[in-house]
């Protein structure tokens, strides 16, 4: 450090030694200090100096509340073992380790800005070619998913990334609609013959008309049955093509931001449909905002001929709806998100490491934030990893009360997310 903390400067108030975003005080376990000096007493953590009183390691094992302490005393046992170390005499070179080895407790390193070394920043986002792509570490002294973050923030610093629909598949589309179809995309003529909306007209009059029959009705089996049906003799480009959704530059496949399934919303019978045909697995993320239901919705999974994918949603309770489950409308604006996917090969043996499946940072405010690759066959669904954003950035108070409501959600969900207040940002962090 520049300076060593103390009372009379203020400078470790003012710097930021290892600019990671938190001045050096900030670093320092200020409540700890104070309590151990005997704060209750009156007495000051400063000497007359104006220097900081570093307790001992003894003095930190008689608080009550010990956790510098106790990391240490398990180090210094291991010690004992270890060759160079005095074999004889050690209670007293122990003793002497307790008495003379004094103690800075911390939040996190105010030397380093990576404290814990996984990546993420102790007191800032990790920001690439001005896009946050790791949040502010939530634990600085824990480390979090360490393999995982530094894997993504390679690929964001030279992997492929998608921003935009690809031009050439805007001009596909085109020539496809007014040229004779070619093989390809017969099948798909031959869905839309009627006209997409009339399809997806007696879909949802179909999925919402039963949905109070969820687990009696087999026609919810029926109308998976026949979807799957239909989309295992599509080529991915005419299976894309019937769900309105356009490829990016590097050839993953995206939902646009206007499209069909926008009037649809979302409710729970909707991934019983899917369960059935697909294999995937979905979490919800509930908060009440503006006296509303909300949910954070996701997915990931195998996808039909679709390949690899994940999506984020955000929907809001539909009340007029009266059935016996809820009804979610699809929000009717938008919030910048980012989506990418992951595989982690080799899970459970040292060599574990992740692999980009996409990753897409549309430039598009997004509700429903969708990707998929079509060319990616080779994987096992449990090993899909999805790290994804949505900014709240002029809806904070929707932010404070996702992070509200998350308070709640058992350690299970709640490990999913992470909250970076600096930009109101939540981060989906989806490993299992
Ligand atoms: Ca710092
Ligand atoms: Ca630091
Ligand atoms: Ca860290
Ligand atoms: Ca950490």
């Amino acid at each position: 450090m520049n300076e060593p903390l103390n009372a009379d400067t203020h400078s470790s108030r003012i710097t930021d030694t290892d600019n990671d975003g938190l001045k050096d005080w900030d670093e320092v376990d200020e409540g700890f200090l104070y309590y151990i000096n005997g704060g209750n007493g009156g007495q000051s953590m400063f000497d007359d100096e104006g220097k900081l009183k570093l307790p001992t390691i003894r003095k930190c094992m008689s608080a009550t509340n010990k956790p510098y302490a106790e990391d240490g005393l398990k180090r210094f046992e291991l010690d004992s073992q270890v060759s160079g170390m005095p074999g004889t005499d050690f209670e007293k070179y122990f003793k002497n380790i307790l008495d003379t080895t004094l103690v800075l407790p911390i939040h996190s390193n105010p030397a380093n800005e990576d404290s814990d070394g996984d990546g993420l920043l102790d007191g800032k986002a990790v920001v690439i070619n001005g896009c946050a792509v790791a949040p502010k570490d939530p634990e600085p002294l824990k480390s979090n998913n360490e393999y995982l973050w530094k894997a993504h923030i390679n690929q964001m610093t030279s992997g492929k990334i998608g921003r935009e629909y690809s031009i050439e598949m805007l001009a596909l589309l085109t020539i496809a609609s007014i040229v004779e179809p070619g093989k390809t995309l017969m099948n798909t003529r031959k869905l839309l013959e009627k006209s997409p909306q009339s399809i997806v007209d007696s879909s949802i009059k179909a999925i919402l008309k039963n949905k109070n029959n969820i687990n009696s009705s087999n026609i919810f089996s029926s109308i998976a049955l026949t979807m799957k049906k239909s989309s295992t003799i599509l080529e991915p480009f005419d299976a894309a093509l019937f769900l309105n959704f356009l490829a990016d530059e590097n050839g993953i496949w995206h939902s646009q931001v206007d499209t069909w399934q926008r009037k649809m919303g979302f409710n729970e019978a909707y991934d019983v449909v899917f369960d059935k045909v697909s294999k995937m697995e979905t979490e919800r993320f509930y908060f009440n905002y503006n006296n509303s239901e909300h949910v954070l919705w996701t997915w990931k999974g195998d996808y039909w001929n679709l390949g690899a994918g994940t999506e984020i949603g955000l929907y809001q309770q539909d009340k007029s709806f009266t059935g016996s489950i809820k009804h979610y409308d699809s929000i009717d604006y938008e919030l910048p998100m980012t989506l990418h996917l992951y595989n982690a090969v080799d899970y459970l043996t040292p060599h574990k490491h992740y692999e980009n499946i996409f990753s897409w940072t549309p430039n598009e405010p997004q509700w429903w934030i969708t990707g998929f690759n079509s060319e990616y066959l080779s994987f096992d669904t449990d090993n899909l990893v999805t790290i994804g954003t949505v900014s709240f950035k002029g809806r904070e108070d929707m932010y404070e009360a996702l992070k509200k409501a998350s308070k709640d959600y058992k350690p299970e969900k709640l490990r999913n997310l992470i909250f970076d207040d600096a930009d109101s940002t939540v981060w989906l962090v989806w490993e299992e």
